[in-house]
């Protein structure tokens, strides 16, 4: 079914129906894809906001990316029929749109690149698709290859639907001079303003020939005929009609008809992608569609990949783990920072958390983010919804909601760009706001932390407004008196940490002010919201406590547990408490729920999470952001390396095949939630919501690193407290860390507690000091049995 590569850099997938929805996806700074096993490809660029170059063959809802899509035959994808003249046999690949069974079938995901092997009727079609590293555009090959021993006449037609493009205008057209297909539109608009705002869109795709062919088709309703798209028309005919789209929904088939001997092969290049006029379509073609800049782009593009590889190395006793943690995960982690899930004005927690993880790939992007956003910071000290990031970006979506959980995460963050680089000049940098105040980071903090306390009610407890970090929760609060167990807990987590970096700057004036007020915020919650075995939620604006024992639904919610252990909230008898009730409560095969029972009717008092499919993202799905918080939490505790190591596994699909086949995806990245409802609907559990935008990887690195490595910088130097799972003896690890390399030889020994051997000298505390940049540490650390 799955395999890695050698090294667990690509993974291949060999059927394309046990997972259809398994994808990988591939992106610079301007654009992303995901491409299917079957084929499909879903694509967006930026210019500045996100747009597309293939569509749906009607008109789209323009939304952020949503999990579980579904795919359709018109879905747009890219694709080549492979028709035998003389047989007749009609097959196309990867796998849609006529999905003939193949003898052989290979979905190759890379990290950079994604490729196709499929054989079918002596026919071999390899396809391969890359991308530039600065601009938008698609870079495909397409070999045919006669593997049967007899000669063969074949019709090869790619076929790349463009789709509705627009309802004002389109149209597509051969092009002879440039050799391709050049499709153009008029993005929709209906003010006047947006005139000037659109007239400079990419509104034409182009779909280029390197080898000119035989025959085109423009159109779609001529490509498809009466046979439709499992058996087109055009190919009924000896040649694609040479048609164009006028006010049609454009497409971008060509055909090519050659003969190839046993053993021979033909490859052809292709570009598909957006350009403003004919002009820019030329001088793509002038630059890419050759073999010698396919090569180059590539080892360009590979390049740009490597940038991300991270700061972590490991050999453990679990494979399939260290072709994640080596390969793929800091690949996620670097798609995150990189690129800011592709808007242009990513939601504060989000933007603050995908920075985060950048800390571990290229510090100096986390420091300017954290500059970026306290430079919206508000004058009252709060945080926007958003922060944007284009000249005339503006907060759309969910942005619009008030939520009031954004500041939490200046301090965590913080926390490890501080761990990470021992950086603390940046707190010193003055940063000026639109409104005028120039304060340097540190006062941006503290006033951050100011209004955490401020917007508390007259219990102490932290006013949600319409929402926190659940997003959907939005109807707690919305009367303007509701509270968040969880952000009064998240508060104090934050005040503790900035009373920390207070401390280090000498204020511990405000050192002390920030400890009592997280007392406080701790003290409040254990009055309000301890139930006797955890924590409840929250309580609405009618003063009803929720998530609480009584609650047939929502009973009982991971964050509340979560942070109550990170801001010291819960005493180790109430730890003791709560672990077992997560355990019984929440945990499933496929990781940790969110909450339970999930909601099977709307609630109105606690909003529009009630109303999602039960089971489905933060409506007690295994949420992994939630899940890995909890992880982080277990990690921290320093004893609980059993329970840690468990649910960090469960984020990844496998290694069994069961679990790849029940959750649908390549464990090539951790989506945004598995499907939860365990209990009630066990034949969807699990599922993947094969949606690679999540908060969840930045803390899952940190997790591997912190936690399971136990590697954590501080102001001047590396501290060595591995936790691992009892079932483990041994593992090794490398790690980047100030410019120096790490070698850890990790195995269990008599000792008492962690030793670490460094040229043959016992250091005096397991921590390494005095850290050279540029050399190489080789350490024997031993852990206690
Ligand atoms: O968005 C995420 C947010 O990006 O949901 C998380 C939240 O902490 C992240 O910041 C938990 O709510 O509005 C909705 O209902 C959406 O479902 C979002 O809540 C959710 C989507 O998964 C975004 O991809």
């Amino acid at each position: 079914l799955l395999r890695p590569s050698q090294n667990g850099d690509r993974y291949e997938l060999t059927t394309p129906t046990a997972m259809p929805k398994a994808a990988g996806f591939l992106w610079n700074q301007r654009m992303m894809i995901q491409l299917t096993c079957r084929g499909f490809a879903t694509a967006q660029f930026m210019q500045p906001e996100p747009a597309k170059y293939a569509h749906a063959p009607n008109i789209e809802a323009k939304t952020f990316m949503q999990p579980e899509q579904n795919y359709y035959a018109h879905h747009p994808g890219r694709f080549v029929y492979i028709k035998d003249e003389e047989s007749k046999h009609l097959f196309s690949a990867p796998y849609e749109p006529v999905r003939a069974p193949a003898e052989r079938f290979v979905f190759s995901v890379g990290k950079s690149d994604v490729a196709w092997a499929v054989e079918s009727a002596g026919i071999r079609v390899e396809m391969t698709m890359g991308l530039p590293t600065q601009d938008v555009a698609e870079l495909w090959t397409i070999k045919v290859s006669n593997v049967s021993n007899r000669s063969r006449r074949l019709a090869v037609t790619p076929y790349f639907p463009i789709g509705y493009m627009s309802w004002m205008n389109q149209s597509a057209e051969w092009n002879k001079e440039l050799v391709g297909i050049v499709a153009s539109s008029v993005t929709p608009y209906q003010k006047a303003t947006e005139y000037f705002k659109n007239k400079y869109l990419k509104d034409k795709t182009y779909f280029l020939c390197e080898t000119p062919p035989d025959s085109w088709e423009a159109n779609q309703t001529e490509f498809e005929g009466e046979g439709g798209l499992h058996n087109p028309s055009a190919l009924q005919e000896p040649a694609l009609s040479c048609g164009d789209a006028r006010y049609e929904t454009p497409t971008a088939a060509v055909q090519y008809r050659i003969a190839l001997k046993p053993g021979e092969q033909r490859e052809f290049r292709f570009m598909f992608g957006p350009a403003y006029d004919e002009n820019e379509v030329r001088a793509m073609r002038n630059r890419y569609l050759n073999k010698q800049a396919f090569i180059q782009t590539a080892a360009e593009y590979a390049a740009y990949m490597e940038r991300g590889r991270g700061c972590l190395r490991i050999e453990t006793p679990d494979k399939d783990l260290d072709n994640f943690v080596n390969n793929w995960l800091p690949r996620q982690v670097y798609y995150h920072g990189d690129v800011n899930r592709l808007t242009t004005d990513p939601q504060t927690r989000n933007y603050l958390q995908d920075n985060m993880g950048m800390n571990y790939i290229k510090p100096t992007v986390s420091r300017q983010a954290f500059l970026t956003a306290v430079s919206q910071q508000e004058a009252n000290g709060s945080m926007p919804d958003g922060i944007l990031l284009a000249e005339g970006a503006e907060l759309k979506y969910i942005n619009q909601i008030p939520h009031t959980d954004h500041c939490v995460w200046l301090p965590v963050t913080l926390d490890v760009y501080l761990a990470e680089t021992g950086d603390y000049s940046l707190l010193r940098e003055h940063v000026r706001t639109s409104n005028g105040d120039n304060l340097t980071v540190f006062e941006r903090f503290s006033r951050a932390m100011d209004w955490l306390i401020g917007a508390r009610d007259y219990r102490g407890l932290s006013f949600i407004a319409q929402g926190d970090w659940c997003d959907p929760m939005n109807m707690v609060g919305y009367k303007g008196r509701g509270v968040s167990g969880w952000l009064t807990l998240a508060t104090a987590y934050a005040l503790k940490l900035w009373a920390d970096v207070c401390e280090h700057e000498n204020r511990h004036d405000l050192a002390k002010r920030y400890r009592a007020a997280a007392d406080d915020c701790n003290a409040a919650v254990n009055k309000h919201l301890w139930d006797g075995e955890w924590f409840a939620r929250g309580i609405t604006d009618d003063d009803v406590v929720f998530g609480v024992k009584e609650d047939p639904e929502g009973r009982i919610w991971l964050n509340p547990q979560t942070f109550s252990i990170l801001s010291g909230a819960a005493k180790p008898e109430q730890i003791s408490r709560m672990l077992p009730q997560v355990d019984e409560q929440l945990s499933t095969p496929y990781g940790v729920l969110m909450f339970a029972p999930p909601f099977t009717k709307m609630r109105e008092d606690v909003g529009r999470v009630t109303q999602k499919a039960i089971g489905s993202a933060e409506n007690g799905a295994v949420y992994n952001h939630a899940g890995v918080f909890y992880i982080y939490s277990l990690y921290k505790l320093g004893d609980q390396q059993d329970r840690a190591y468990k649910l960090l596994r469960q984020l990844l699909p496998g290694p069994s095949e069961a679990d790849y086949r029940q959750r649908g995806q390549l464990p090539i990245y951790v989506p945004n939630y598995y499907r939860g409802a365990w209990k009630e609907f066990p034949r969807t559990a699990g599922r993947s919501s094969q949606l690679f935008n999540t908060g969840t990887v930045s803390w899952m690195y940190r997790c591997f690193i912190e936690g399971l490595c136990g590697l954590r910088g501080d102001e001047d130097g590396l501290v060595i407290r591995p936790q691992l799972p009892s079932s483990w003896n041994a593992m090794k690890v490398t790690r980047t860390f100030r410019d120096a390399t790490f070698h850890l030889d990790i195995r269990r020994a008599d000792v008492k507690d962690v030793t670490v051997k460094h040229g043959g000298h016992t250091l005096p505390e397991p921590r390494v000091t005095n850290i050279k940049p540029g050399e190489i540490y080789q350490l024997t650390v031993l852990v206690p049995q």
